[in-house]
């Protein structure tokens, strides 16, 4: 992490997987689970398209402006990038935050769509790295089942098999704390399974800090 190592500092989670994967789902369950614990805690999504470039990036979901991919990429970077300075303010406040989507899915979805893997890093380098990411993985059967794809760009199942090819690249995991989690189970023990993780991650980070005082 690049934001320091003040006492109080927050956790940031992430949830990736395919859409209709439960990230919305288990992200929210998991900000109600530790804000009832009393922590301070702030959920938050990408694309934020409450933002001027997420109202582009909205318009090019909706179908209603095209772009190029290269250009659509870094538009969804720069979005991010519009939220860093407050990530990192939260962080050092104390307050953990609990993302749905960041820039894994940045890489994954224009992959799919043929661009350079590691062309599509390269703007994300630099932005607040997660100290957990829960990938839930679901396959096509179940995905299909848990409701209709909508008219958004993306939203078909040819798009859905590249993206879920790209997620498996190695060069995603690299260096960061990534969970496989199963999302094919109950919500609640998926919830329960994520909770545990999350409980680790904050004891070896108050080890590693008392290691460093
Ligand atoms: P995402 O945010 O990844 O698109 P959602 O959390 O919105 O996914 O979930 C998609 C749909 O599947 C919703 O209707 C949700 O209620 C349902 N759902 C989420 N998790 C599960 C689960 N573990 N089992 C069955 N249905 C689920
Ligand atoms: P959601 O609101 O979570 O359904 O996400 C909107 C869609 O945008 C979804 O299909 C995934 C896709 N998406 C999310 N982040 C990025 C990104 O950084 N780049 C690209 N190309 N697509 C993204
Ligand atoms: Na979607
Ligand atoms: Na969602």
């Amino acid at each position: 992490p690049t934001w320091g190592s003040s006492a109080t500092r927050g956790l940031f989670f992430v949830f990736e997987g395919l859409d209709r994967s439960g990230k919305s789902t288990q992200s929210k369950k998991l900000e109600e689970y530790l804000s009832k614990a009393g922590r301070s805690v702030k959920w938050m999504c990408f694309p934020n398209r409450k933002t001027p470039i997420g109202t582009a990036i909205d318009l090019y979901l909706r179908r209603q402006l095209e772009l190029p991919d290269e250009a659509v990429h870094r538009l969804f970077s720069a979005n991010r990038w519009e939220m860093a300075k407050s990530i990192v303010e939260d962080l050092r406040a104390g307050t953990t935050i609990i993302c749905d989507r960041y820039a894994f899915s940045g890489v994954a979805y224009s992959a799919a769509k043929g661009l350079d893997f590691s062309w599509c890093q390269a703007p994300d380098r630099g932005l607040p790295c997660p100290d957990g990411i829960f990938f839930l993985h679901i396959d096509e059967k179940v995905g299909a089942a848990r409701s209709n794809f909508g008219d958004e760009r993306y939203e078909n199942a040819e798009m859905q098999a590249k993206v879920r090819a790209q997620f498996k690249d190695p060069r995603l995991r690299a260096n960061v704390h990534w969970k496989d989690v199963n999302g094919a189970r109950d919500m609640e023990v998926i919830h329960a399974e994520i909770r545990s993780a999350v409980e680790v991650i904050r004891q070896e980070d108050q080890e590693n800090r008392q290691r460093a005082i």
